[in-house]
C-alpha cells in the first residue's frame, strides 16, 4: 500500500523542495521504523521489482512479491527480517507445483553456478519432518539441480537425469526444510531422506525468473539467497546482509 504512495510523494517534495529546505515535512518513513533496514527502491509496484546480484550475492526479502490470497505475511517472532514472513495458510499441493505461484525476477551480472538457500520455518503442528516444504523452479536457467557429494539430481520431466527421491514435477523441485526444530533457519534441501543442496546456474549475464508455488500448509519463508562459491555462506546468511539492490521492470 505504500509503496502506490510514492509517486505522489515524490511530486510533493519536488513541487516543495525549492520553496523550502526543511526536510521535516518528508514523515514517509515515521510510521515503518524497519524500512531503513531495507531496501530503498524507486519501483512502486512489487510485481516489477528486479532483484539485482552484486558480487555473487542475491539477497531478498521472500515477502516482495506478488502473492495469492492464501500466502500470508506475518511478523511474529524475532527471527525474521523486513516486512515480516509468508506463510502458505491454504490447501495442500502435496503433487501438483504451480498454485500459489509467486515470482522473483532475478538479474545476474556475473553468470555461473550460485548455491541457493532460504530460511524458512514450520508454522504448523510439532513435527520438523512436517508442514516443512514448498515448491522451487528456475525455468530460464541453463541448469537447476541438487548436488550432494558428488551425487546429482534433476527436477522431473526436464529430460535430464537422475530425479530426486520423493515430489518432483514439472521442472519443479519439492524444497524442504529438515530436523527437530520448528524455527526460521537457513536450510534448502531436495530429495527425501537424501538431502542434496541446490543450485542454479546462470549462463549468461541476464534477467531470469524464480518461481515458488505451494505445497505444505503451515511452511513459512522469511527470506532467500542466491551465491556463488566465492561467497561464504555464512556471510551471505548474515543478519545483517544488506538486501539486493531493486530496480524496476520497463
Ligand atoms: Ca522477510
Amino acid at each position: 500500500m505504500k509503496l502506490k504512495l510514492l509517486p505522489l510523494a515524490l511530486i510533493a517534495v519536488t513541487i516543495f523542495s525549492c520553496s523550502s529546505d526543511d526536510d521535516s515535512a518528508d514523515d514517509n518513513n515515521v510510521d515503518d521504523p524497519e524500512k531503513s533496514e531495507e531496501q530503498v527502491t524507486s519501483c512502486d509496484k512489487v510485481e516489477n521489482f528486479v532483484f539485482v546480484e552484486k558480487d555473487g550475492l542475491v539477497s531478498v526479502e521472500f515477502e516482495d512479491a506478488a502473492f495469492t490470497n492464501n500466502w500470508k505475511l506475518k511478523k511474529d517472532g524475532n527471527n525474521i527480517s523486513g516486512k515480516g514472513y509468508m506463510v502458505w495458510e491454504g490447501d495442500q499441493y502435496l503433487g501438483k507445483p504451480g498454485e500459489g505461484l509467486a515470482t522473483y525476477s532475478i538479474k545476474i551480472n556475473s553468470p555461473g553456478t550460485y548455491r541457493f538457500l532460504w530460511k524458512s520455518a514450520v508454522k504448523k503442528g510439532n513435527n520438523g519432518a512436517d508442514h516443512n516444504d514448498s515448491w522451487l523452479r528456475f525455468a530460464d536457467a541453463k541448469d537447476f539441480f541438487g548436488e550432494k557429494d558428488g551425487s546429482i539430481v534433476y527436477p522431473q520431466d526436464t529430460g535430464k537425469t537422475p530425479n530426486p527421491k520423493g515430489a518432483s514435477k514439472d521442472g519443479w523441485f519439492k524444497v524442504y526444510r529438515s530436523g527437530g526444530d520448528l524455527d526460521f533457519k537457513w536450510q534448502a534441501s531436495t530429495s527425501d531422506n537424501d538431502s542434496h543442496p541446490i543450485f542454479v546456474t546462470f549462463d549468461k549475464a541476464a534477467v531470469y525468473t524464480m518461481e515458488i508455488s505451494a505445497r505444505s500448509a503451515g511452511h513459512a519463508i522469511d527470506k532467500f539467497v542466491l551465491f556463488k562459491d566465492s561467497v561464504n555462506q555464512s556471510d551471505a546468511t548474515a543478519d545483517d546482509v544488506k538486501s539486493s539492490e531493486i530496480t524496476c521492470k520497463n
